[in-house]
Protein backbone atom coordinates (compact mmCIF):
# COMPACT_ATOMS: atom_id res chain seq x y z
CA UNK A 1 0.00 0.00 0.00
CA UNK A 2 1.54 2.83 -0.97
CA UNK A 3 2.41 5.83 2.08
CA UNK A 4 0.22 8.86 2.35
CA UNK A 5 0.59 12.24 3.83
CA UNK A 6 3.49 13.22 5.12
CA UNK A 7 4.02 9.97 7.44
CA UNK A 8 5.43 12.85 10.29
CA UNK A 9 1.91 13.17 12.26
CA UNK A 10 1.63 13.67 15.88
CA UNK A 11 -0.68 12.29 17.04
CA UNK A 12 -1.24 13.30 20.27
CA UNK A 13 -4.68 12.42 20.92
CA UNK A 14 -6.60 11.90 24.19
CA UNK A 15 -8.29 8.46 24.78
CA UNK A 16 -11.01 7.85 23.10
CA UNK A 17 -15.19 8.29 23.91
CA UNK A 18 -13.56 9.82 27.12
CA UNK A 19 -16.65 12.05 27.54
CA UNK A 20 -19.43 9.63 27.64
CA UNK A 21 -21.09 11.21 30.64
CA UNK A 22 -21.13 14.43 28.33
CA UNK A 23 -22.55 12.94 25.41
CA UNK A 24 -25.32 11.18 27.55
CA UNK A 25 -26.29 14.74 28.69
CA UNK A 26 -29.03 16.50 26.73
CA UNK A 27 -28.24 19.09 24.27
CA UNK A 28 -29.99 21.68 26.14
CA UNK A 29 -28.19 21.25 28.94
CA UNK A 30 -24.75 21.71 26.96
CA UNK A 31 -25.65 24.74 24.86
CA UNK A 32 -26.91 26.47 28.33
CA UNK A 33 -24.12 25.58 30.34
CA UNK A 34 -21.59 26.67 27.83
CA UNK A 35 -23.27 29.74 26.58
CA UNK A 36 -23.16 30.60 30.70
CA UNK A 37 -19.66 30.08 31.04
CA UNK A 38 -17.91 31.34 27.93
CA UNK A 39 -17.52 34.41 26.22
CA UNK A 40 -19.14 34.35 22.77
CA UNK A 41 -16.46 34.51 20.25
CA UNK A 42 -18.79 36.17 17.87
CA UNK A 43 -19.01 39.20 20.79
CA UNK A 44 -15.11 39.14 20.65
CA UNK A 45 -15.21 39.78 16.81
CA UNK A 46 -17.62 42.48 17.01
CA UNK A 47 -15.41 44.52 20.17
CA UNK A 48 -12.70 44.10 17.86
CA UNK A 49 -10.42 41.33 19.02
CA UNK A 50 -8.13 40.21 16.14
CA UNK A 51 -9.72 37.35 14.62
CA UNK A 52 -7.19 36.41 11.86
CA UNK A 53 -7.30 32.44 10.74
CA UNK A 54 -10.83 30.47 11.37
CA UNK A 55 -10.12 26.38 10.80
CA UNK A 56 -13.05 25.06 10.98
CA UNK A 57 -13.66 20.62 10.11
CA UNK A 58 -16.78 19.36 8.62
CA UNK A 59 -18.03 15.97 8.53
CA UNK A 60 -21.13 14.05 7.01
CA UNK A 61 -23.83 15.85 9.39
CA UNK A 62 -23.17 18.96 7.29
CA UNK A 63 -24.47 17.01 4.16
CA UNK A 64 -27.37 15.48 5.68
CA UNK A 65 -29.54 18.09 4.65
CA UNK A 66 -28.42 17.39 1.09
CA UNK A 67 -29.29 13.55 1.38
CA UNK A 68 -25.90 11.84 1.58
CA UNK A 69 -25.85 9.86 4.51
CA UNK A 70 -24.13 9.92 7.40
CA UNK A 71 -21.93 7.17 9.03
CA UNK A 72 -23.33 6.41 12.55
CA UNK A 73 -26.44 7.77 12.67
CA UNK A 74 -29.36 5.28 12.57
CA UNK A 75 -29.83 3.68 9.69
CA UNK A 76 -26.66 5.01 8.38
CA UNK A 77 -23.88 3.87 6.09
CA UNK A 78 -22.22 1.71 8.68
CA UNK A 79 -25.81 0.46 9.95
CA UNK A 80 -25.85 -1.17 6.42
CA UNK A 81 -22.43 -2.17 5.60
CA UNK A 82 -19.54 -3.47 7.35
CA UNK A 83 -16.99 -0.76 8.28
CA UNK A 84 -14.13 -3.87 8.26
CA UNK A 85 -15.25 -4.54 4.46
CA UNK A 86 -15.97 -1.22 2.82
CA UNK A 87 -13.52 0.71 4.45
CA UNK A 88 -10.28 -1.06 5.32
CA UNK A 89 -6.93 -1.51 2.89
CA UNK A 90 -8.01 -5.78 4.15
CA UNK A 91 -11.52 -4.99 2.98
CA UNK A 92 -10.48 -3.96 -0.61
CA UNK A 93 -7.77 -7.10 -0.50
CA UNK A 94 -10.22 -9.23 0.05
CA UNK A 95 -13.45 -8.11 -2.07
CA UNK A 96 -11.98 -4.97 -4.28
CA UNK A 97 -14.65 -5.46 -6.65
CA UNK A 98 -17.64 -4.91 -3.20
CA UNK A 99 -15.49 -1.88 -2.41
CA UNK A 100 -15.31 -0.45 -5.89
CA UNK A 101 -19.21 -0.90 -5.89
CA UNK A 102 -19.49 0.51 -2.64
CA UNK A 103 -18.11 3.57 -3.81
CA UNK A 104 -19.65 3.41 -7.18
CA UNK A 105 -22.57 3.98 -5.28
CA UNK A 106 -21.60 6.78 -3.10
CA UNK A 107 -20.20 8.55 -6.50
CA UNK A 108 -23.57 8.55 -7.96
CA UNK A 109 -25.77 9.64 -4.83
CA UNK A 110 -23.11 12.33 -4.37
CA UNK A 111 -22.96 13.68 -7.98
CA UNK A 112 -26.77 13.68 -7.69
CA UNK A 113 -26.91 15.54 -4.12
CA UNK A 114 -26.59 19.31 -4.15
CA UNK A 115 -24.82 21.91 -1.72
CA UNK A 116 -26.91 23.13 0.91
CA UNK A 117 -27.46 26.37 2.78
CA UNK A 118 -24.21 24.87 5.38
CA UNK A 119 -22.21 24.82 2.20
CA UNK A 120 -23.37 27.88 1.07
CA UNK A 121 -22.64 29.62 4.23
CA UNK A 122 -19.01 28.34 4.55
CA UNK A 123 -18.03 29.49 0.89
CA UNK A 124 -19.69 33.07 1.65
CA UNK A 125 -17.36 32.92 5.07
CA UNK A 126 -14.34 32.25 3.27
CA UNK A 127 -15.20 35.26 0.69
CA UNK A 128 -16.26 37.87 3.09
CA UNK A 129 -13.87 37.28 5.93
CA UNK A 130 -11.08 39.28 6.42
CA UNK A 131 -8.64 36.96 7.61
CA UNK A 132 -7.79 33.48 6.72
CA UNK A 133 -10.76 30.49 6.44
CA UNK A 134 -9.03 27.06 6.70
CA UNK A 135 -11.88 24.58 5.60
CA UNK A 136 -10.71 21.09 6.16
CA UNK A 137 -13.74 17.96 5.73
CA UNK A 138 -13.64 15.11 6.54
CA UNK A 139 -16.25 14.28 3.60
CA UNK A 140 -15.05 12.49 0.28
CA UNK A 141 -18.37 14.45 -1.59
CA UNK A 142 -17.63 17.59 -3.56
CA UNK A 143 -20.73 19.52 -1.80
CA UNK A 144 -17.89 22.28 -0.33
CA UNK A 145 -16.28 22.91 -3.63
CA UNK A 146 -19.53 23.12 -5.70
CA UNK A 147 -20.74 25.27 -2.95
CA UNK A 148 -17.53 27.95 -3.95
CA UNK A 149 -15.27 27.36 -1.05
CA UNK A 150 -11.38 25.97 -0.98
CA UNK A 151 -11.55 22.34 0.74
CA UNK A 152 -8.58 20.14 2.19
CA UNK A 153 -9.80 16.64 1.92
CA UNK A 154 -8.48 14.53 4.70
CA UNK A 155 -9.85 11.78 3.80
CA UNK A 156 -9.90 11.70 0.32
CA UNK A 157 -12.29 12.36 -2.32
CA UNK A 158 -14.94 10.38 -4.29
CA UNK A 159 -13.71 12.43 -7.45
CA UNK A 160 -10.14 10.94 -6.96
CA UNK A 161 -8.53 6.91 -7.94
CA UNK A 162 -5.39 5.90 -6.61
CA UNK A 163 -3.72 3.34 -7.67
CA UNK A 164 -2.53 0.38 -4.84
CA UNK A 165 0.84 -0.37 -6.34
CA UNK A 166 2.68 2.76 -7.36
CA UNK A 167 0.83 5.58 -5.45
CA UNK A 168 -0.49 7.51 -8.72
CA UNK A 169 -3.49 9.71 -8.23
CA UNK A 170 -6.04 10.57 -11.16
CA UNK A 171 -9.57 12.34 -11.53
CA UNK A 172 -11.84 8.63 -11.08
CA UNK A 173 -14.30 8.03 -14.11
CA UNK A 174 -17.99 7.96 -12.19
CA UNK A 175 -17.99 4.19 -12.30
CA UNK A 176 -14.39 2.19 -11.45
CA UNK A 177 -13.75 -1.51 -11.30
CA UNK A 178 -10.29 -3.83 -10.02
CA UNK A 179 -9.45 -3.89 -13.55
CA UNK A 180 -8.83 -0.32 -14.80
CA UNK A 181 -5.75 0.09 -15.48
CA UNK A 182 -3.50 2.81 -13.65
CA UNK A 183 -2.58 5.54 -16.15
CA UNK A 184 1.02 5.39 -15.03
CA UNK A 185 1.92 1.98 -14.03
CA UNK A 186 -0.76 0.65 -16.39
CA UNK A 187 -1.16 -2.34 -13.53
CA UNK A 188 -4.38 -3.08 -12.67
CA UNK A 189 -4.60 -1.88 -9.28
CA UNK A 190 -6.76 1.07 -9.10
CA UNK A 191 -8.60 1.65 -5.92
CA UNK A 192 -10.62 4.75 -4.69
CA UNK A 193 -8.74 7.99 -3.27
CA UNK A 194 -10.57 7.15 0.01
CA UNK A 195 -8.40 7.35 3.81
CA UNK A 196 -9.20 3.90 5.20
CA UNK A 197 -8.87 3.11 8.91
CA UNK A 198 -5.37 2.34 9.51
CA UNK A 199 -4.15 4.67 6.91
CA UNK A 200 -2.27 8.34 7.05
CA UNK A 201 -5.28 11.14 6.37
CA UNK A 202 -4.06 13.65 3.51
CA UNK A 203 -2.36 17.22 4.37
CA UNK A 204 -2.01 16.29 8.17
CA UNK A 205 0.73 18.82 8.78
CA UNK A 206 -0.82 21.38 6.60
CA UNK A 207 -3.67 20.83 8.99
CA UNK A 208 -1.44 20.94 12.04
CA UNK A 209 -0.06 23.71 11.36
CA UNK A 210 -3.12 26.06 11.07
CA UNK A 211 -4.83 24.70 14.28
CA UNK A 212 -1.47 25.89 15.87
CA UNK A 213 -2.01 29.38 14.73
CA UNK A 214 -5.82 29.83 14.12
CA UNK A 215 -7.78 31.89 16.63
CA UNK A 216 -10.98 30.15 16.14
CA UNK A 217 -11.55 26.39 15.91
CA UNK A 218 -15.33 25.62 14.68
CA UNK A 219 -16.10 21.62 14.34
CA UNK A 220 -19.38 20.89 12.25
CA UNK A 221 -21.68 17.51 11.81
CA UNK A 222 -19.17 15.61 12.78
CA UNK A 223 -19.07 13.03 15.86
CA UNK A 224 -16.15 13.11 17.62
CA UNK A 225 -15.38 8.94 17.18
CA UNK A 226 -12.87 9.19 14.51
CA UNK A 227 -9.19 10.02 15.00
CA UNK A 228 -7.40 12.43 14.25
CA UNK A 229 -9.81 14.44 13.58
CA UNK A 230 -11.56 14.25 16.79
CA UNK A 231 -8.64 15.05 18.51
CA UNK A 232 -8.21 18.57 16.49
CA UNK A 233 -10.05 20.51 19.12
CA UNK A 234 -7.41 19.83 21.65
CA UNK A 235 -4.74 20.84 19.82
CA UNK A 236 -6.49 24.16 19.02
CA UNK A 237 -7.63 24.66 22.69
CA UNK A 238 -3.55 23.98 23.53
CA UNK A 239 -2.66 26.80 20.84
CA UNK A 240 -5.19 28.84 22.80
CA UNK A 241 -8.19 28.92 20.10
CA UNK A 242 -11.56 29.69 20.83
CA UNK A 243 -13.87 26.37 19.99
CA UNK A 244 -17.23 25.76 19.12
CA UNK A 245 -19.44 22.89 17.99
CA UNK A 246 -22.31 23.22 15.56
CA UNK A 247 -24.32 19.55 15.34
CA UNK A 248 -27.48 17.89 16.03
CA UNK A 249 -26.46 16.79 19.03
CA UNK A 250 -23.68 16.77 21.44
CA UNK A 251 -20.52 14.85 19.85
CA UNK A 252 -18.14 12.29 21.97
CA UNK A 253 -15.67 15.64 22.57
CA UNK A 254 -18.18 17.86 23.20
CA UNK A 255 -16.62 18.66 26.52
CA UNK A 256 -13.49 20.25 25.00
CA UNK A 257 -15.52 22.49 23.10
CA UNK A 258 -16.12 26.25 24.66
CA UNK A 259 -19.28 26.77 23.00
CA UNK A 260 -21.94 25.11 20.83
CA UNK A 261 -25.04 25.49 19.13
CA UNK A 262 -27.27 21.98 18.54
CA UNK A 263 -29.33 21.87 15.30
CA UNK A 264 -29.46 20.84 11.45
CA UNK A 265 -26.62 21.88 9.68
CA UNK A 266 -28.77 24.45 7.36
CA UNK A 267 -29.88 26.30 10.09
CA UNK A 268 -27.18 27.25 12.93
CA UNK A 269 -24.52 27.28 10.32
CA UNK A 270 -25.97 30.41 8.31
CA UNK A 271 -27.19 31.55 11.58
CA UNK A 272 -23.24 31.38 13.01
CA UNK A 273 -21.89 32.89 9.87
CA UNK A 274 -23.93 35.61 9.52
CA UNK A 275 -22.82 36.51 12.94
CA UNK A 276 -19.50 36.29 12.16
CA UNK A 277 -19.94 38.62 9.50
CA UNK A 278 -21.94 40.97 10.61
CA UNK A 279 -21.26 43.92 12.91
C1 LIG B 1 -25.88 16.55 11.80
C2 LIG B 1 -26.97 16.47 10.97
C3 LIG B 1 -27.45 17.69 10.53
C4 LIG B 1 -26.53 14.49 11.49
N1 LIG B 1 -26.85 18.81 10.89
N2 LIG B 1 -25.31 17.67 12.15
C5 LIG B 1 -7.04 4.70 19.28
C6 LIG B 1 -6.61 5.99 19.53
C7 LIG B 1 -6.43 6.91 18.51
C8 LIG B 1 -6.67 6.55 17.20
C9 LIG B 1 -7.09 5.26 16.95
C10 LIG B 1 -7.27 4.36 17.96
N3 LIG B 1 -7.67 3.19 17.42
C11 LIG B 1 -7.74 3.34 16.08
C12 LIG B 1 -7.39 4.60 15.78
C13 LIG B 1 -7.29 5.22 14.45
C14 LIG B 1 -8.56 5.22 13.64
C15 LIG B 1 -9.77 5.59 14.49
O1 LIG B 1 -10.05 6.73 14.78
N4 LIG B 1 -10.55 4.60 14.90
C16 LIG B 1 -11.68 4.84 15.79
C17 LIG B 1 -12.99 4.49 15.05
C18 LIG B 1 -11.46 4.03 17.01
N5 LIG B 1 -8.31 6.23 12.64
C19 LIG B 1 -7.67 5.96 11.53
O2 LIG B 1 -7.31 4.83 11.23
C20 LIG B 1 -7.34 7.14 10.64
N6 LIG B 1 -5.95 7.14 10.33
C21 LIG B 1 -5.02 7.30 11.25
O3 LIG B 1 -5.27 7.39 12.45
O4 LIG B 1 -3.77 7.40 10.71
C22 LIG B 1 -2.66 7.39 11.57
C23 LIG B 1 -2.17 6.00 11.64
C24 LIG B 1 -1.92 5.32 10.47
C25 LIG B 1 -1.43 4.03 10.54
C26 LIG B 1 -1.23 3.45 11.78
C27 LIG B 1 -1.52 4.14 12.95
C28 LIG B 1 -1.99 5.42 12.88
C29 LIG B 1 -8.08 7.04 9.31
C30 LIG B 1 -9.54 7.25 9.49
C31 LIG B 1 -10.26 7.02 8.16
C32 LIG B 1 -11.74 7.25 8.29
N7 LIG B 1 -12.36 6.83 7.12
C33 LIG B 1 -13.82 6.98 7.02
C34 LIG B 1 -14.33 6.21 5.75
C35 LIG B 1 -13.72 6.70 4.49
C36 LIG B 1 -14.45 7.86 3.88
C37 LIG B 1 -15.77 7.47 3.26
O5 LIG B 1 -16.00 6.34 2.87
O6 LIG B 1 -16.61 8.39 3.16
O7 LIG B 1 -14.17 8.37 6.99
S1 LIG B 1 -14.70 6.34 8.41
C38 LIG B 1 -15.95 7.57 8.40
O8 LIG B 1 -15.92 8.25 9.67
C39 LIG B 1 -15.56 8.57 7.31
C40 LIG B 1 -15.80 9.87 8.02
O9 LIG B 1 -15.04 10.90 7.41
C41 LIG B 1 -15.41 9.58 9.44
C42 LIG B 1 -16.01 10.52 10.45
O10 LIG B 1 -17.42 10.41 10.46
P1 LIG B 1 -18.31 11.72 10.69
O11 LIG B 1 -18.14 12.64 9.55
O12 LIG B 1 -18.06 12.25 12.04
O13 LIG B 1 -19.79 11.09 10.55
P2 LIG B 1 -20.66 10.37 11.68
O14 LIG B 1 -21.73 9.63 10.98
O15 LIG B 1 -19.84 9.64 12.64
O16 LIG B 1 -21.31 11.60 12.48
C43 LIG B 1 -22.25 12.46 11.87
C44 LIG B 1 -22.52 13.62 12.83
O17 LIG B 1 -23.37 14.54 12.18
C45 LIG B 1 -23.24 13.17 14.12
O18 LIG B 1 -22.63 13.83 15.22
C46 LIG B 1 -24.66 13.66 13.93
O19 LIG B 1 -25.29 14.06 15.14
C47 LIG B 1 -24.44 14.87 13.05
N8 LIG B 1 -25.57 15.19 12.18
N9 LIG B 1 -27.33 15.12 10.86
C48 LIG B 1 -25.78 18.73 11.75
N10 LIG B 1 -28.54 17.72 9.74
Amino acid sequence: MPARGSGAVDLKVGPLHAHDTFSRRGAADIAKTHKEDTLDHTRVIHEGAAMNKIEILTGAGISAESGLGTFRDENGLWAQHRIEDVATPEGFDANPKLVHDFYNMRRAESTKASPNSAHDALAQLQKAFRGEVILVTQNVDDLHERAGAETMHMHGALAGSLCAACGARWPSSLLTQPEDPCPSCARPTTRPDIVWFGEMPYQMDEIYAHLGDCDLFAAIGTSGEVYPAAGFVQHANASGADTIELNLEPSSTVSHFAQTRFGPAAQTVPAWVSELTSG
